[in-house]
């Protein structure tokens, strides 16, 4: 206990140092003759790529264009990763006609100046880890800060962190998440301070929704701008039409389809929040039942909390107004059951000064382990009038035992982040990933922590669907205080597969005592692939393929969009074999409609039109695509039907003459679809696997049926993998990828 107020002393100190520097003069940017102060802002988006501000335009309309508010973007990188549906523009020339999209898209609802940071849009990934190590590390996290200090935003709004989602949004929500918690704090970035910059203590934190649960707050978009004259959707529509390069000039009418409202996640707030909030920027920029200027924050020990322990939780109130606060009082709600000590006498507090109350709370020994708010209110007078005001926070009570499955490196990455920056209960128990082959038993490894005071022993409870079983033992023993790690393993079997799919993904929980944990098993299928002695030829005909061994997908195989009719739609049988030179690779594809819409010399984006993808992780280890070579080919040109092929969405895109020497592709037209051959030379690949090494590979394909597409158009309408999971999974996450195994 002794220890832990030592740390509330400190954090109480930092606390003042913090509310010291946010009243110190903000800058000088407004001691001008003419007084004006162009650089202060009530609100700032956050985010990775031109048009990633899509889901705050309305929002943005409402407060800038007609509440006179003002408002800015910073917009990572020019988005030059992205697709081009405008012309043949790519890399850093697409990435300027993005950034131009973008200022005149902001421009209509009022946004003038936005700022772009110019990092690198690279191939498409999953990976938050990879996102950083190809901007150079946290550094753009500083260059974040200097613009929050200089443009002084008091709410941020910005993306979603979880993994699973584009590595970049990731990113970007970082450093939103990190720009508020430490620009107000001099000892972050402290070079900057010699550019003569104030540190500036944002006040609000959104995020958008990881789902429609996580919503907070909606803003809606089906009442009438009054500058604009017509529904904010329908302004939002005409300001995204602007997004061209990226085809939303097809898809946004006038009047707009929808008029859905904004919804955003209450993140982080500093100052008093209402428990339905209806404004981004009450309590921060506008008053609420408490005024602008008055700072409520509430700060549990940790997170995470024993059950029938006493937990520290700090309030902290701050008089950032001109008038001081009268019959002050301060107090703390908990969940029903709960024990709370601590109470604050009436006080005066005056103009400028900081009141804390240490409260502690207790969860009952039956408290769920999930989110449970803890409510912090005042109420006092301020000339005569009563104001009041509250802010909550989340901790999770857990038992003395509990047994977590290991996470996978993406997801332990994200929970350190979650962790550091005080955000864990965002996403709550975010489940893991297990990896499971079909026909092998896979280690998984179990974290059990013993908080209680003695050694508990026990079997770990796994409830497992169908097709799943465990191998052996699930014996934990853990001393007390220590987390032992305990190997179990999980066996899949092709009863685990729904019908027609290939690869599956399911839920697995994990109990120990009153505490369960859960995970997805994604059942991955694998195949041991002969070498050829004879070396086919790449000239679409299967015939020399016949000696390699057999695979196939259908339209249960989905991960893209729509379900295809029938086996006739999209569907196809693939053969896969190899020798010391080339991966071989012979599909014979159903497809009704064979679209030959790119043209010859816009070869690439492969999602556009009917293509075939194959993915490879050489060493079956991969973290991330940068390790990989993912080849691809469209079966027809506008030039007629001769597959052209490429390499896509991996670090070294572009045709195969270019980035993979060597490669060779083919196609026929066949009854009802097309034969397609690949031989992909090995010596391509960032490393070359031996006979016997189990890498990583996974078949794509892509079906779009429209017969008068216009040449480049995206008529993407399907797509199917061999290992197949919605978003992402297929493309960018190569542990998710079928195990083939090079035979001898
Ligand atoms: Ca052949
Ligand atoms: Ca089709
Ligand atoms: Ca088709």
């Amino acid at each position: 206990m002794k220890n832990s107020l030592g740390r509330w002393m400190t954090s109480v100190l930092a606390a003042l140092a913090c509310s010291a520097a946010a009243q110190a003069e903000p800058g000088s940017y407004g001691g001008t003759v003419s007084g004006l102060d162009l650089m202060d802002v009530d609100m700032m988006f956050i985010g990775a790529h031109p048009d990633d501000d899509g889901g705050v335009t309305a929002t943005l309309a409402r407060y800038v264009l007609d509440g006179g508010h003002k408002a800015t973007v910073i917009t990572l990188t020019g988005g030059e990763g992205g697709g081009n549906a405008t012309g043949t523009e790519t890399g850093r020339a697409l990435g300027l006609i993005r950034e131009e999209e973008e200022r005149r898209s902001l421009s209509m609802v009022g946004v003038t100046s936005p700022h772009f940071l110019g990092l690198r849009d690279f191939y498409f990934t999953l990976s938050a880890e990879e996102t950083e190590k190809m901007w150079g590390g946290q550094a753009f996290v500083c260059d974040v800060v200097r613009i929050v200090r200089v443009r002084r935003p008091e709410v941020i709004v910005t993306m979603w962190p979880g993994p699973g989602t584009h590595g970049q949004h990731q990113m970007a929500t970082r450093a939103a998440t990190l720009a508020y918690n430490y620009a107000g704090d001099a000892k972050y970035c402290p070079a900057q301070l010699k550019e003569g910059i104030v540190p500036f203590t944002p006040l609000k934190l959104y995020y958008y929704p990881g789902s429609a649960a996580d919503a907070t707050v909606k803003i809606p978009t089906d009442d009438i701008s009054r500058t604009a004259r017509i529904r904010y959707a329908d302004l939002k529509s005409i300001a995204q039409f602007n997004y061209r390069s990226q085809g939303w000039d097809t898809t946004n009418t006038l009047p707009a389809r929808a008029a859905n409202p904004e919804t955003f996640m209450l993140v982080g707030s500093r100052v008093p929040v209402s428990e339905q909030e209806t404004s981004l920027l009450t309590g921060a920029v506008t008053a609420g039942t408490s005024p602008v200027g008055v700072r409520l924050e509430v700060r549990p020990d940790s997170y995470e909390i024993g059950l029938g322990r006493a937990t520290p939780v700090q309030v902290t109130l701050t008089n950032g107004t001109k008038l001081p606060m009268a019959a002050l009082r301060v107090n703390l709600d908990t969940p029903t059951g709960w024990r709370v000590t601590g109470s604050s006498p009436a006080r005066m507090l005056a103009p400028g000064e900081t009141y804390t109350a240490v409260f502690t709370v207790t969860a009952p020994a039956d408290a769920k382990a999930e989110n449970m708010r803890l409510t912090a209110r005042y109420t006092a007078t301020q000339a005569d009038q009563q104001i009041l005001g509250r802010n909550a926070t989340f901790v999770r009570p857990l038992p003395a035992v509990v047994a977590t499955f290991a996470p996978t490196f993406d997801v332990a990455g994200y929970q350190v982040f979650a962790r550091e920056t005080g955000t864990e209960w965002v996403t709550g128990s975010l489940a893991t990933r297990l990896p499971l082959v079909v026909g092998q038993p896979t280690d998984i490894t179990v974290n059990v922590t013993n908080r209680g005071t003695t050694a508990a022993s026990g079997q770990l409870e796994l409830k497992l669907p169908p097709g799943l079983t465990l191998v052996g033992s699930s014996q934990y023993q853990v001393a007390a205080g220590a987390t032992a790690q305990v190997r179990v393993q999980l066996q899949a079997s092709a009863a685990a597969l729904p019908t027609g799919r290939q690869s599956a993904l399911l839920p697995v929980s994990l109990s120990t005592g009153g505490f369960t944990d859960s995970a997805n098993a994604f059942v991955l299928p694998s195949l041991t692939i002969p070498r050829l002695t004879t070396e086919p030829k790449i000239d679409g005909d299967l015939k020399d393929m016949a000696a390699g061994a057999d695979g196939s997908m259908g339209p249960e195989d989905l991960w893209w969009r729509t379900k295809p009719d029938s086996a006739a739609d999209a569907s196809n049988a693939f053969k896969l074999g190899y020798d010391d030179q080339y991966l071989y690779v012979g599909m014979s594809v159903k497809d009704e409609l064979v679209a030959c819409n790119i043209a010859p010399n816009d070869v690439k984006a492969q999602l556009r039109s009917d293509a075939i993808g194959i993915t490879v992780d050489p060493t079956g280890q991969s973290r991330d695509t940068s390790t990989t070579l993912q080849a691809a080919a469209f079966p027809c040109t506008t030039a007629g039907f001769q597959a052209r092929g490429f390499r896509d969405a991996d670090a070294n895109q572009g045709v195969m003459e270019e980035t993979a020497p060597g490669m060779q592709v083919a196609s026929v037209k066949s009854e009802g679809g097309y034969n397609i051959e690949f031989r992909i030379p090995w010596a391509a690949m960032p490393t070359q696997p031996k006979a016997g090494d189990t890498i990583g590979l996974n078949l794509v394909m892509y079906d779009g049926d429209q017969a008068d597409a216009r040449v480049g158009a995206n008529i993407s309408q399907s797509g199917l993998a061999w290992s197949s999971f919605s978003w992402g999974g297929k493309q960018a996450l190569p542990y998710l990828w079928p195990r083939v195994t090079l035979g001898k």
